[in-house]
This record gives structure tokens, C-alpha cells and sequence, in this order.
């Protein structure tokens, strides 16, 4: 009611339910450092900032990045401080297994996230544990990585060492992070790792490879471990909320969601399974004109259709931004971001004036956003739990970073609203991240952190913003209503 009133005086319940559980996240290469302490095997991120260190903005790196691969009791420490419920952190694949393959399996590296569950496990914090944050072992790239079909066996046999290892401590599971950053992005604009350009062929063989490797990481731990250790497993989306610029482009808004989001959803969460029936067809009308006999988008086959749908035990949501989105005009050059590897749409994107910009280029500010891809998440896969695996914005360097309290407030407030008003069972939000880490092609200049890390410093001080004091008033008394 508040919302449609939208007066001052209206009294709004900011009150999350009891049980609503609030977490933090970072992902390996973005944190650990230690690239190449002990045995650990080289990663494709490894191979990108040293041979091409131009394509980050800073000319900086992962090499020791938050160095928590030594200062991992601080991390945990303000994990506390924070009083998070759970902390979001990723497993390097090569740190476990420096091959790639199960064949030596890394003592330290072993120790390393041992350590880190144990330690956070101590202080009443759950390891929420990603198995694949883009840090592929190099060895597999040059077996042509998420390109070759074979991966999936390999991403299976990396799952089997983690669950027997970690399974026993570790309740939730993310399989992979963001299959539309490691396919349609890295493919279609050659601006991650590994910069490779195919954006026809690349990035659709990736796109069924990652979600053949997650469905088969599911079902080995639905068979061989939920029985003893009870957790849940789901991979986790990259979502941008596309908006039709105008009501004749709803059409296309809804293809752009397809191609965004229900590639990696509708195989998985809708009843039906398989690839979205209008994006395949999209795709099979746009390349059989540029003279490809074969679908682009290698087909599921009617077992794989069976095998796949239904992988999931939650629907995992990361979140930041929007677009409004128009058909291209004559002469506009395809963007590979944010539409990913979209050439088939014809489209273009742009940003409503209202909607404020970050530091990040892709970036723009519009909190409606979030409850509005969370109804049409229930919508087309129903009434499911969903959990925000991702959410946060970055700002200036400094301590008083009023603009991220902001969007966190008006963020968090549009998914209490799906819950309360659209019946949205969103059970957890976690924020992007804990610290200020490398940022991919931003390095280390772009700043999301809840705390600030001193890059300068050898000992990368970490200290909390007023962010960081927000969030853990927040967390304590579980409302916005602070
Ligand atoms: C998400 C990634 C995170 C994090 C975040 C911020 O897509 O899962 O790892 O990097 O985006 O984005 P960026 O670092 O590109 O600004």
C-alpha cells in the first residue's frame, strides 16, 4: 500500500522475518592471493594479468590481492563484526587441485580452506561454499576449458573432491558463478579470462558444457552426499533487469531476459526444461541466415532434458543493475555488454536518466529493478525459494561511503517489498563483499567493499566503513527501520 500511495506518512513494516539470514561475500581470486604459495596450479586469471596486464585498468593483479591466503583470521574476525550468519567464499580449483584433475590433491591448499571452514564454523558462521568463481585452472584452458564438452566430467570429479573433503561442515553449495560472464561474456567481448574471442561458437558450446558440468555436480551430490550431510546446491545467476524503452519494445525486453537469464534458468527451473523456446528460436533464425546448418545452441537431447531440469535446491540471484532497451538503429554497432553475446536481438541499451551511474562502466543505479526480476523469476519458474548470492555497488575510496548505505537501503527495501507484496520467498541477501578486493578488469581500483583494504600496506589493513556499521545494525535487529 505504501508504495502505491507512496506518502510520507505511511508506516511501513521495514521488518524482515525472523530466520532471514544475512551473509557477506568474496570469491578466491579476487581475495586469496598466495597464486603461486606451495603447490598451487596456475589459473587462466594468473595468465591473463601477467601476460596482459594492459587489460586491467590499474595494471594491477590477484598475486597477493587481499592476501588472505595469510590473513584469512581477519577475514573471519570481520565476518563477526559484522555478525554475518554466513560468508559467501569460493574454493580454487587449482589451489585444491594444482592439475586440475583429482589426481594430487593439494595439502596446503586443503589446509587453506579447511582452516577457513573451521574457523568460521568456531564463530557461528556458515561457509556458503562456491565451487567455480572463474578461476579455471590454465591446464584445462589449453584443453580448450569451457569450450570442450569433457569439462563437465572434470567439473565433476573437482565437486567429488570438495564434497568429500569440505561436505561434512559445508550446508550450501553454489556450483558455478554466473554462466553468462564465463560464456556469452568472455566470448562475445574478450575483455576476461581467457580473453578469447568466439562469439558464435564459444560462447553457446560454453553455454551448454556449464550447464551440463552444474547439472552433473548437483546430481552427485543428491546421490552420494545429501543422504549424510543434508545441504543444498544451486548455481548462481548474473541478472540484469532489462526494461522496454518504450511498450512497443516489451517483446524485446522479454527475448533480452531469455537471453540473460533464462538460458541459464529455464534448463534448470522450469518445469519443461530445456533452452527457452523463444531464445532457440531466435538463435536458429538469426544464424541459419549468417549460413551455420546446425544450431548455434548445441540442442539438449530428451535425456539431457530430463537430467538437467529440476537441479536445484534454491534459485541463487546476483544482483546490481538494470537497462532499458530499444531495437539498434541504423549504423549502431553491437555492444557485447551488457547484453552478452545478444547480436541475434539487434538491440541496444541505455539508461534511464533517473537512474544514477557508479564508477563501474556497467553500472547504474535502480533499486526497482531487483523486485521487479525477482516477480518475473516467480512467475516463470513459481514458487521457489530464492536467496540474493550477490548485491552491493561500488563507491569513491574513503571511509564514509553514505552512497553504498544508500543503495543498500533502497535495495533492500524493493526485495522486502517482492516478499510482502508480490509473495516472494527470498529467505537470505548477501552483500558484495566484505572488503575492497580485485575487481577483475577494475583491479584494485574499484572499491565494494563493506571494509577498506590498504593496498598499499603489506600487512593490507582492513578497516570497516560506515557501511560495514550499517549492515551489522541491520543484521542485529533484522529492519531497514534504522
Ligand atoms: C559480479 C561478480 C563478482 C564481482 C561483482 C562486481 O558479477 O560475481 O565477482 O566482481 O560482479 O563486479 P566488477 O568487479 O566487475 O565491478
Amino acid at each position: 500500500l505504501c508504495t502505491v500511495l507512496a506518502v510520507t506518512s505511511c508506516v511501513e513494516d521495514l521488518t524482515f522475518p525472523p530466520g532471514f539470514l544475512w551473509g557477506a561475500a568474496t570469491a578466491a581470486y579476487q581475495v586469496e592471493g598466495g597464486w603461486n604459495a606451495s603447490d598451487k596450479g596456475e589459473s587462466v586469471w594468473d595468465r591473463l594479468s601477467h601476460e596482459h596486464p594492459e587489460m586491467i585498468t590499474d595494471l594491477t593483479n590477484g598475486d597477493v590481492a587481499c592476501d588472505s591466503y595469510h590473513l584469512w583470521r581477519r577475514d573471519i574476525e570481520m565476518a563477526k563484526e559484522l555478525g554475518l550468519q554466513f560468508y559467501r567464499l569460493s574454493i580454487s580449483w587449482p589451489r585444491l587441485l594444482p592439475s586440475g584433475f583429482p589426481n594430487h590433491i593439494s595439502e596446503d591448499g586443503k589446509n587453506y580452506y579447511n582452516n577457513l571452514i573451521d574457523g568460521l564454523l568456531e564463530k557461528g558462521i556458515e561457509p556458503f561454499v562456491t565451487l567455480y568463481h572463474w578461476d579455471l585452472p590454465q591446464s584445462l584452458q589449453d584443453l580448450g576449458g569451457w569450450t570442450n564438452p569433457l569439462v563437465a566430467d572434470w567439473f565433476v570429479d573437482y565437486a567429488r573432491v570438495a564434497y568429500t573433503l569440505f561436505g561434512d561442515r559445508v550446508r550450501w553449495w553454489i556450483t558455478i558463478n554466473e554462466p553468462l560472464i564465463i560464456c556469452d561474456v568472455v566470448y562475445s567481448s574478450g575483455i576476461l579470462a581467457p580473453p578469447i574471442m568466439s562469439p558464435e561458437v564459444g560462447a553457446h558450446l560454453c553455454s551448454k558444457n556449464v550447464v551440463m558440468a552444474h547439472a552433473k555436480a548437483y546430481r552427485l551430490y543428491d546421490e552420494e552426499f545429501r543422504p549424510k550431510y543434508h545441504g543444498k546446491v544451486s548455481l548462481a545467476n548474473h541478472h540484469i533487469w532489462f526494461e522496454p524503452l518504450s511498450p512497443a519494445d516489451a517483446e524485446l525486453a522479454e527475448l533480452a531476459r531469455e537471453n540473460c537469464v533464462g538460458k541459464y534458468a529455464h534448463p534448470i527451473y522450469s518445469k519443461v526444461g530445456g533452452w527457452p523456446p523463444a531464445l532457440e528460436k531466435a538463435l536458429g533464425d538469426y544464424y541459419s541466415k549468417q549460413g551455420y546448418s546446425k544450431p548455434i545452441l548445441p540442442p539438449f537431447t530428451q535425456k539431457e532434458i530430463e537430467y538437467v531440469r529440476g537441479t536445484f535446491d534454491f534459485y541463487a540471484l546476483n544482483q546490481y543493475t538494470s537497462r532499458l532497451i530499444r531495437p539498434a538503429r541504423e549504423g549502431e554497432t553491437f555492444e557485447p555488454w551488457p547484453l552478452g553475446d545478444a547480436i541475434q536481438l539487434n538491440a541496444k541499451t541505455e539508461r534511464d536518466e533517473s537512474w544514477s551511474t557508479t564508477l563501474s562502466f556497467w553500472f547504474f543505479v535502480h533499486p526497482e529493478g531487483i523486485r521487479r526480476q525477482l516477480v518475473w523469476l516467480k512467475q516463470q519458474y513459481g514458487d521457489i525459494e530464492f536467496v540474493v548470492t550477490e548485491n552491493g555497488r561500488s563507491t569513491q575510496a574513503g571511509l564514509d561511503d553514505q552512497d553504498r548505505i544508500d543503495y543498500y537501503r533502497k535495495y533492500l527495501r524493493q526485495i522486502l517489498l517482492a516478499m510482502k507484496e508480490d509473495g516472494v520467498n527470498v529467505t537470505g541477501y548477501t552483500a558484495w563483499t566484505l572488503m575492497d578486493n580485485f575487481e577483475w578488469m577494475d583491479g584494485l581500483s574499484n572499491k565494494f567493499g563493506l571494509y577498506e583494504v590498504d593496498f598499499n600496506d603489506p600487512l593490507r589493513t582492513r578497516t570497516p566503513r560506515a557501511s560495514a556499521n550499517f549492515y551489522s545494525n541491520l543484521i542485529k535487529t533484522n529492519t531497514l527501520d534504522l
